[in-house]
């Protein structure tokens, strides 16, 4: 990457902004100036993680959110994540419907990305991804995810708020707790709200998280709406913002931004540690050893002993 490219993005050039993401999401070779650099120059974006059940409407809800908050003055870059998609670049479908849309609009951006079956890559990715889009000037920066195991919870680590979508069949609360959505989620969406049982769903998690509160978190307002008939979308957006209002005011939300900086710093550390120290001439030592398995008598342990005091 070059510093033309950094221009182009701080110029917020949609196909520049497309183009890194690719490098970012098939791990190419990106130098740490580079990142440096945006990372220098990206502003203070609000990132939002959206996450839940296949289905349960996150991006119908976030296609409202993108009008609220493009009417407010503001600009947004949405990445739908798919964890589970071996997907090549670009788009799936359903977002590529939604990316042509808003295709002339220099403050909407909007695309896919997969994980590649790298799944402990994708919180570095997002952060990586959140702090480009942040540099292009994006007020918001929004990451969809569709919730079926690790992948939001990497996605959490890069956000500065969670918010969960659930609909009525999304199943019981035991379910819910069981997922550990409750540990990651700041917000709750009830949505699909015209079907029958949300409004006992919505009941029910509101005494569920209050019952199961932590201290120095606030507890998870949860707001009702029918994101396809454009309904309680105002609430969510004036809610979403006066729960912002009150993290950073009580100091949540700078302490959330600081443990995402100390991990961030750990995990970027423990990546380069890994791919340094797994050289061709260890990776041929390990399977040599495993080849010996039966001949030797030769611990895990010991094998990693050996490895780790090797200076190839
Ligand atoms: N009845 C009802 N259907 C909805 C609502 N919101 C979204 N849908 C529909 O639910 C389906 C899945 O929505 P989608 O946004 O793709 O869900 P995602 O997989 O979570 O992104 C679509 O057919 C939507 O039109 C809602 O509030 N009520
Ligand atoms: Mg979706």
């Amino acid at each position: 990457m070059d510093s033309d490219t950094l221009d182009r993005i701080r110029s917020n050039d949609h196909h520049a902004l497309s183009r890194v993401i690719s490098e970012i999401e098939f791990n190419g070779q990106i130098s740490d100036a580079f990142f440096h650099e945006v990372h220098s120059h990206a502003n203070e974006a609000l990132r939002i993680g959206i996450t839940g059940p296949p289905g349960s409407g996150k991006s119908t809800l976030v296609d409202q959110l993108i009008q609220q908050i493009i009417s407010d003055g503001k600009s947004v870059g949405v990445v739908a994540v798919d964890p589970t998609s071996p997907f090549t670049g670009g788009a799936l479908l359903g977002d590529r419907v939604r990316m042509n849309h808003y295709i002339w609009d220099n403050n909407v951006f909007i695309r896919s990305m997969g994980s590649h079956g790298d799944l402990g890559g994708l919180a570095r990715k997002a952060q990586d991804v959140g702090d480009l889009l942040a540099a292009s000037g994006k007020d918001v920066v929004i990451f969809e995810t569709v919730g079926v195991g690790q992948g939001e919870h990497d996605v959490a680590k890069a956000v500065d708020l969670t918010m969960v979508v659930l609909v009525p069949e999304s199943g019981d609360e035991i379910q819910l707790m069981k997922a550990g959505l409750i540990e990651i989620a700041d917000v709750f969406v009830v949505n699909k709200s015209d079907r029958d049982g949300a409004g006992r769903l919505a009941q029910s998690l509101k005494s569920i998280l209050h019952a199961f509160n932590k201290k120095g978190k606030l507890e998870p307002p949860v707001f009702s709406t029918s994101a396809d008939r454009n309904e309680g979308i105002g609430e969510l957006y004036n809610g979403l913002n006066e729960f912002i209002q009150v993290m950073e005011d009580e100091g949540l939300m700078a302490q959330k931004q600081l443990d995402r900086h100390r991990k961030r710093v750990f995990n970027l550390v423990q990546d380069r540690l890994l791919r340094e120290f797994w050289t061709q001439a260890k990776l041929n030592k390990l399977e040599e050893s495993i080849h010996n398995l039966n001949s030797t008598n030769a611990s895990p342990h010991e094998v990693a002993h050996s490895l780790l005091s090797a200076n190839d």
